[in-house]
C-alpha cells in the first residue's frame, strides 16, 4: 500500500471515530490503534485475574456464611471479566497463550492496586468500596470506548462491578457502626487503601504517555486526572457518612472549583509498584505462573478431547 493510501485510510478511520461509530474486528484500523487496544484490554484482563488473588485468599476466613457467598460470587465474577476481556483482546489477532506469556514474563502490566497486602477483613470492605469504586468510575467511560468488543464487554462488567462496590460499602458500614475495635479496623483499612486507590487512575495527565492519542481515538473518554477528581468528589461524602476520616490533610472542598482539592500522590511509590517492586508483586506473579503450570493437564486434556471429537465427526461425515 502506498503512503498516500495509508494516509487516506487513516483520515477515513479518524472520521468514523469522530462520527461516533464503533470499530469492529474486521474493519481496517491503524496498527497503533490495534496495539494500543491489545495493551490496554489485556492489561485490564490481567488485572481482573490477578485481582482475584488478594480477595480469594479471604474466602475461607469470612465472618459469616452470607459474607462468604457474596465474596465467592464477586471473585467468580472477576474470573468472568478476565475471560470476556481476553476474548475481546483475541479479536485483535493475538492468542491467549501469547497474552499469558506477556503476563508471566512481566512484559504486560496489571493494575498496581493488586500488589498491596490484604491484612484484615476490613480490607475486603475497603477493596469493594474503593477499588471497585475506582474501577467503575474508569470503566463506565469505557462502555463508550470506540472498539466494539471492548465497549460491549464493559457494559456487562460494569453492572457486576456495581454489586461489588455495594458489598464492600456494606462491609464498611457494618464495621463503622460496630464496636470500637471494628471501627478502628475500618479506619485502618481506609488509611492503607486510599492512596493506592487514587493511583489506580494512572499517572497525571502531564506524565501520561498514552492519554493524548487515546482521547483522539476515543479509547479513553476522560483523562486520568479527570476520573481521579470525579472519584474523590464521589467518595468523600461516602466516607463522611461512614464517620471515617480520609487520610489526607490537604483534602478540602474548593467552593470556586466546585470540587475537592486533595494532596499530592506519592508518585515514587506508584512507579516502584508498577515496575515490580511493590509489597506483593513477586507473590502475585508467582501465584499466577504456578496456577498456569498446574492447569497444564486440564488444557492438554481439553485439546485431546476436542481432537478426538473432531476426528469422530469427520468419520461420521465420510
Ligand atoms: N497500574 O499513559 P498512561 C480491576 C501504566 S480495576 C499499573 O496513563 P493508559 C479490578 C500504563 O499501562 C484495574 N500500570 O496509560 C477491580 C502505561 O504503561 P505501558 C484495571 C499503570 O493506558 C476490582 C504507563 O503506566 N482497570 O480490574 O493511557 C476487582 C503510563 O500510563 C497504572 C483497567 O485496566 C496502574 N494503576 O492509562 C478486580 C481499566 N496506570 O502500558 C479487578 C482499563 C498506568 O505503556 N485501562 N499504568 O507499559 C485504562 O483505563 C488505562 O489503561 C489506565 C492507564 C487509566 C489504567
Amino acid at each position: 500500500m502506498s503512503e498516500k493510501e495509508i494516509i487516506d485510510l487513516e483520515e477515513q478511520f479518524q472520521a468514523r471515530i469522530d462520527r461516533g461509530e464503533n470499530i469492529e474486528p474486521k474493519d481496517w484500523m491503524p496498527e497503533k490503534y490495534r496495539k494500543t487496544h491489545i495493551r490496554q484490554i489485556s492489561q485490564h484482563a490481567h488485572s481482573e485475574i490477578v485481582g482475584m488473588l488478594p480477595e480469594g485468599n479471604w474466602i475461607t476466613r469470612t465472618p459469616s456464611l452470607r459474607r462468604k457467598v457474596a465474596l465467592l460470587a464477586k471473585v467468580q465474577d472477576e474470573a468472568g471479566h478476565g475471560l470476556y476481556l481476553y476474548s475481546a483482546t483475541e479479536t485483535l489477532g493475538i492468542s491467549r497463550d501469547e497474552l499469558f506469556e506477556q503476563l508471566h514474563s512481566g512484559k504486560a502490566k496489571y493494575s498496581s492496586i493488586f500488589n498491596y497486602p490484604v491484612i484484615t477483613w476490613a480490607d475486603i470492605g475497603a477493596i469493594g468500596w474503593l477499588v471497585d469504586g475506582a474501577a467503575i468510575m474508569n470503566q463506565v467511560m469505557l462502555t463508550r470506548t470506540s472498539y466494539g468488543p471492548y465497549a460491549r464487554a464493559m457494559v456487562r462488567i460494569c453492572k457486576e462491578e456495581s454489586f461489588h462496590q455495594r458489598q464492600g460499602y456494606e462491609i464498611m458500614l457494618t464495621l463503622a457502626q460496630g464496636t470500637k475495635v471494628q471501627k478502628e479496623m475500618a479506619q485502618d483499612a481506609l488509611n492503607r487503601w486510599w492512596w493506592p486507590s487514587l493511583m489506580m487512575f494512572g499517572p497525571t495527565d502531564e506524565a501520561s504517555t498514552h492519554t493524548e492519542q487515546s482521547m483522539k481515538w476515543k479509547i479513553k473518554r476522560k483523562t486520568n486526572d479527570e476520573l481521579r477528581q470525579q472519584f474523590v468528589n464521589q467518595t468523600v461524602p461516602q466516607a463522611e457518612f461512614l464517620g471515617l476520616t480520609i487520610p489526607d490533610k490537604d483534602l478540602k472542598w474548593n467552593e470556586e472549583r466546585g470540587q475537592y482539592d486533595f494532596g499530592e500522590i506519592d508518585w515514587d511509590e506508584f512507579w516502584r509498584v508498577v515496575k515490580g517492586h511493590g509489597p506483593c508483586n513477586k507473590e502475585r506473579l508467582h501465584a499466577r505462573k504456578s496456577a498456569y503450570e498446574k492447569g497444564k493437564w486440564v488444557r492438554d486434556a481439553a485439546v485431546a478431547y476436542a481432537d478426538k471429537k473432531a476426528k469422530q465427526t469427520l468419520k461420521e461425515a465420510v
